[in-house]
Protein backbone atom coordinates (compact mmCIF):
# COMPACT_ATOMS: atom_id res chain seq x y z
CA UNK A 1 0.00 0.00 0.00
CA UNK A 2 2.66 2.27 0.77
CA UNK A 3 4.86 1.48 -2.36
CA UNK A 4 1.67 2.46 -4.52
CA UNK A 5 0.95 5.27 -2.58
CA UNK A 6 4.84 6.11 -3.40
CA UNK A 7 4.11 4.95 -6.80
CA UNK A 8 1.18 7.58 -7.27
CA UNK A 9 3.30 10.63 -5.95
CA UNK A 10 5.71 10.06 -8.43
CA UNK A 11 3.63 9.77 -11.34
CA UNK A 12 1.94 12.93 -9.99
CA UNK A 13 5.39 14.97 -9.81
CA UNK A 14 6.18 13.54 -13.26
CA UNK A 15 3.20 15.03 -14.78
CA UNK A 16 3.07 18.10 -12.98
CA UNK A 17 6.97 18.72 -14.36
CA UNK A 18 5.98 17.44 -17.76
CA UNK A 19 2.76 19.74 -17.98
CA UNK A 20 4.74 23.22 -16.52
CA UNK A 21 7.88 22.36 -18.94
CA UNK A 22 5.31 22.78 -21.42
CA UNK A 23 3.17 25.23 -20.18
CA UNK A 24 1.73 28.57 -22.28
CA UNK A 25 3.37 31.33 -20.61
CA UNK A 26 1.43 33.81 -22.55
CA UNK A 27 -1.16 36.05 -20.94
CA UNK A 28 -4.69 36.21 -23.23
CA UNK A 29 -3.09 33.88 -25.93
CA UNK A 30 -6.41 33.37 -27.64
CA UNK A 31 -7.61 37.00 -27.78
CA UNK A 32 -10.36 36.41 -25.68
CA UNK A 33 -9.77 39.28 -22.87
CA UNK A 34 -10.56 42.77 -23.94
CA UNK A 35 -7.44 43.79 -22.44
CA UNK A 36 -4.43 45.42 -24.58
CA UNK A 37 -1.72 47.92 -24.04
CA UNK A 38 -0.87 51.00 -26.79
CA UNK A 39 2.69 50.52 -28.57
CA UNK A 40 4.23 53.14 -31.53
CA UNK A 41 5.71 50.05 -32.99
CA UNK A 42 5.66 46.10 -31.62
CA UNK A 43 9.25 46.13 -30.39
CA UNK A 44 9.03 48.35 -27.43
CA UNK A 45 10.88 46.45 -24.12
CA UNK A 46 9.36 49.09 -21.83
CA UNK A 47 5.81 47.52 -21.52
CA UNK A 48 4.53 45.73 -18.50
CA UNK A 49 5.12 42.11 -18.45
CA UNK A 50 1.87 39.76 -19.22
CA UNK A 51 -0.35 41.76 -21.56
CA UNK A 52 -0.34 42.28 -25.27
CA UNK A 53 1.27 45.48 -26.85
CA UNK A 54 -0.82 46.66 -29.85
CA UNK A 55 -0.27 49.31 -32.30
CA UNK A 56 -3.04 51.06 -34.27
CA UNK A 57 -4.63 49.38 -36.97
CA UNK A 58 -5.12 46.34 -34.71
CA UNK A 59 -8.12 44.91 -33.55
CA UNK A 60 -10.11 42.32 -32.19
CA UNK A 61 -11.95 40.23 -34.75
CA UNK A 62 -15.25 37.75 -34.07
CA UNK A 63 -13.36 35.16 -37.04
CA UNK A 64 -11.88 33.18 -34.29
CA UNK A 65 -9.84 29.67 -34.72
CA UNK A 66 -11.07 29.09 -30.95
CA UNK A 67 -12.86 31.29 -28.87
CA UNK A 68 -15.02 33.94 -30.04
CA UNK A 69 -12.14 36.57 -31.21
CA UNK A 70 -8.82 36.44 -33.28
CA UNK A 71 -6.59 39.74 -33.41
CA UNK A 72 -6.49 41.18 -36.67
CA UNK A 73 -3.83 43.01 -37.87
CA UNK A 74 -5.11 45.84 -40.80
CA UNK A 75 -2.07 47.51 -42.31
CA UNK A 76 -2.90 50.66 -44.40
CA UNK A 77 -1.53 51.87 -47.46
CA UNK A 78 0.55 54.97 -45.91
CA UNK A 79 1.71 52.41 -43.07
CA UNK A 80 4.17 50.20 -42.20
CA UNK A 81 5.33 48.35 -38.81
CA UNK A 82 1.85 47.68 -37.83
CA UNK A 83 1.73 44.33 -35.08
CA UNK A 84 1.68 43.39 -31.63
CA UNK A 85 3.64 41.84 -28.81
CA UNK A 86 3.86 40.49 -25.39
CA UNK A 87 6.91 40.31 -22.97
CA UNK A 88 6.74 37.34 -20.11
CA UNK A 89 9.05 36.18 -17.71
CA UNK A 90 10.80 32.79 -19.06
CA UNK A 91 10.59 29.87 -17.34
CA UNK A 92 13.04 26.63 -16.46
CA UNK A 93 13.39 25.61 -20.08
CA UNK A 94 16.54 25.37 -22.12
CA UNK A 95 14.59 26.37 -25.08
CA UNK A 96 11.56 28.41 -26.22
CA UNK A 97 8.83 27.81 -28.96
CA UNK A 98 6.69 31.06 -29.94
CA UNK A 99 3.78 29.46 -32.17
CA UNK A 100 0.57 31.29 -33.56
CA UNK A 101 -2.07 30.54 -35.72
CA UNK A 102 -2.70 32.87 -39.07
CA UNK A 103 -5.19 33.08 -41.48
CA UNK A 104 -5.98 35.75 -44.53
CA UNK A 105 -8.33 38.25 -44.99
CA UNK A 106 -8.62 39.21 -47.90
CA UNK A 107 -5.38 38.99 -49.60
CA UNK A 108 -2.06 37.54 -48.79
CA UNK A 109 0.33 39.04 -47.21
CA UNK A 110 4.08 38.73 -45.59
CA UNK A 111 4.62 39.19 -41.54
CA UNK A 112 7.63 38.56 -39.48
CA UNK A 113 7.63 36.44 -36.06
CA UNK A 114 9.93 37.24 -33.57
CA UNK A 115 10.81 35.76 -30.04
CA UNK A 116 13.45 37.75 -28.47
CA UNK A 117 14.95 37.74 -25.10
CA UNK A 118 16.34 40.39 -23.22
CA UNK A 119 18.21 40.75 -20.09
CA UNK A 120 17.05 41.72 -16.56
CA UNK A 121 17.40 45.37 -18.22
CA UNK A 122 14.95 44.58 -21.01
CA UNK A 123 18.38 45.13 -23.42
CA UNK A 124 18.00 43.01 -26.07
CA UNK A 125 20.67 39.70 -25.86
CA UNK A 126 19.16 37.23 -28.83
CA UNK A 127 16.49 37.61 -31.98
CA UNK A 128 15.21 34.71 -33.50
CA UNK A 129 12.71 35.44 -36.46
CA UNK A 130 10.91 33.62 -39.55
CA UNK A 131 9.49 35.43 -42.52
CA UNK A 132 5.75 33.98 -43.05
CA UNK A 133 2.70 34.70 -45.99
CA UNK A 134 -0.54 34.54 -44.26
CA UNK A 135 -3.32 34.28 -46.90
CA UNK A 136 -1.69 30.71 -49.21
CA UNK A 137 -4.95 29.03 -48.24
CA UNK A 138 -8.33 30.34 -46.42
CA UNK A 139 -8.15 28.11 -43.53
CA UNK A 140 -6.18 28.37 -40.40
CA UNK A 141 -2.41 27.54 -40.69
CA UNK A 142 0.37 28.12 -37.79
CA UNK A 143 3.99 29.32 -38.05
CA UNK A 144 6.70 29.08 -35.02
CA UNK A 145 9.99 30.69 -34.35
CA UNK A 146 12.49 28.27 -31.81
CA UNK A 147 15.59 29.38 -30.28
CA UNK A 148 18.11 28.46 -27.46
CA UNK A 149 17.60 30.65 -24.58
CA UNK A 150 20.88 32.98 -23.53
CA UNK A 151 22.68 33.13 -20.89
CA UNK A 152 21.01 35.94 -18.71
CA UNK A 153 17.63 36.00 -20.59
CA UNK A 154 15.25 37.73 -17.87
CA UNK A 155 12.65 38.38 -20.57
CA UNK A 156 11.11 36.58 -23.77
CA UNK A 157 9.25 38.79 -25.86
CA UNK A 158 7.03 37.55 -28.44
CA UNK A 159 6.03 39.94 -31.87
CA UNK A 160 4.11 39.70 -34.85
CA UNK A 161 4.51 42.65 -37.17
CA UNK A 162 4.07 43.39 -40.72
CA UNK A 163 7.77 42.88 -43.21
CA UNK A 164 7.23 45.69 -45.85
CA UNK A 165 5.00 49.27 -45.52
CA UNK A 166 1.85 49.23 -47.28
CA UNK A 167 -1.09 47.12 -47.66
CA UNK A 168 -1.08 43.90 -45.19
CA UNK A 169 -3.62 42.37 -43.21
CA UNK A 170 -3.73 38.77 -41.19
CA UNK A 171 -5.75 37.23 -38.38
CA UNK A 172 -3.90 35.82 -35.50
CA UNK A 173 -4.97 33.21 -32.60
CA UNK A 174 -4.02 30.95 -30.42
CA UNK A 175 -0.52 31.91 -29.83
CA UNK A 176 1.90 30.87 -27.10
CA UNK A 177 5.15 30.42 -26.38
CA UNK A 178 6.31 27.49 -24.11
CA UNK A 179 10.07 26.31 -22.55
CA UNK A 180 11.65 22.86 -23.41
CA1 LIG B 1 -9.40 33.22 -29.82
Amino acid sequence: MKLAILGLAVVLALVGLSASAHANLLSNPGFETNSFTSVSTPFDTSISTDIWGRTTSVFRSADARTGNFSLEVSQASNESNKGFEQIVTVGNGTNGTFTIYHKQVSSSSVFKAYLRYLDSNRTLITSFSKTFTVGLTASWASVSVTGTKPGGAAFAQVIIVTNSSGVAKGRFDDASYTES
